[in-house]
């Protein structure tokens, strides 16, 4: 196995220098990427700003779930966006979007850079061949009612010892060293995702934006069962046809009807993995 590369202030701020971010910071250890981010946006840091760990000790999933980041195995980085540096889009009704921003980002990067059939478990995951290889967590941060900005944190598989093992998953996991023929320098990794989240970010708003979202959606046309947050008895089975306008996911029911799902109420199971 390839040893993975060190990494420290300098070389990440050298690293990342074309990308033209805001203030970059780097840590060997952290909590969460995403708690540090939301600390520095209350700072007023720039927009863009980026925070990017080597281990995370608390690194969080959405409703409070875990997800594991071992040292020297993993990305794991939280992206500021503010509210500003995103005209023309209401942040705050645009959730859905954002964390579809961050997976449709790491989709791109993998496709483009490793040639690997990246696809979106709508709303935040990326699954490789049906495993996940990557979630996103999107939190909006607020005083009062103004929306002060986004943290966008994302966290990757890098090497196989990134999956974890002695722990239950809510659904099969890999890393991208299992589906290339050596582990991927995970600096390359996150400058490839950092380039299509800059790029992407500036459609975010847009029509065009869901159907590039759309397109690399998986299960689409199959059947799936959106499992409801408040109970199995209130979960949902259809056909997954597609994105709404907002970035809900659109399903056929049984009974002929098209009804449409915002992030906040459901997770997505293809029907014959119902284990998440
Ligand atoms: C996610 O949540 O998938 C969002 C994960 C976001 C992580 C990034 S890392 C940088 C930033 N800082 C943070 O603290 N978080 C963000 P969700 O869809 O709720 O999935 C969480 C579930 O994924 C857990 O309950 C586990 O079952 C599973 N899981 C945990 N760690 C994993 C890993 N490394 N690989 C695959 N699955 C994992």
């Amino acid at each position: 196995m390839r040893k993975m590369q060190p990494m420290d202030q300098n070389r990440l701020e050298t690293l990342l220098a074309h990308l033209r971010l805001g203030k970059v910071r780097y840590l060997p250890r952290v909590g969460s990427t995403n708690d540090l981010a939301a600390e520095w946006l209350a700072q007023e840091c720039p927009d863009l700003s980026l925070v990017v760990a080597d281990e995370q000790t608390a690194g969080r999933g959405r409703s409070g779930r875990r997800w594991y980041t071992p040292p020297g195995a993993a990305l794991a980085f939280s992206l500021i966006l503010r509210a500003e540096g995103a005209p023309g889009v209401t942040m705050a009704e645009e959730m859905t979007r954002f964390s579809g921003l961050g997976a449709l980002a790491v989709v791109e990067a993998l496709r483009g850079e490793f040639g690997l059939p990246a696809m979106v478990k709508w709303p935040n995951d990326v699954l490789v061949k049906g495993r996940k290889v990557a979630g996103v967590l999107a939190e909006a941060h607020w005083i009062g009612e103004h929306l002060q900005g986004i943290v966008l944190g994302i966290g990757i598989n890098i090497a196989t010892q990134s999956v974890p093992q002695d722990v239950a998953l809510n659904y099969p996991a890999a890393s991208l060293a299992e589906f290339l023929p050596h582990t991927p320098d995970r600096w390359k990794v996150l400058q490839a995702v950092l380039s299509a989240l800059l790029r992407l970010r500036r459609l975010v708003g847009q029509a065009q934006f869901i159907s590039m979202w759309e397109d690399v959606l998986a299960f689409r046309g199959e059947k799936v069962v959106l499992v409801s947050r408040t109970g199995d008895e209130n979960s949902v089975t259809g056909i997954l046809l597609g994105l709404s306008e907002s970035g809900g996911l659109r399903l056929r029911l049984p009974d002929g009807t098209q009804s449409v799902f915002g992030q906040g109420e459901v997770y997505l199971r293809p029907i014959d993995k119902t284990a998440k």
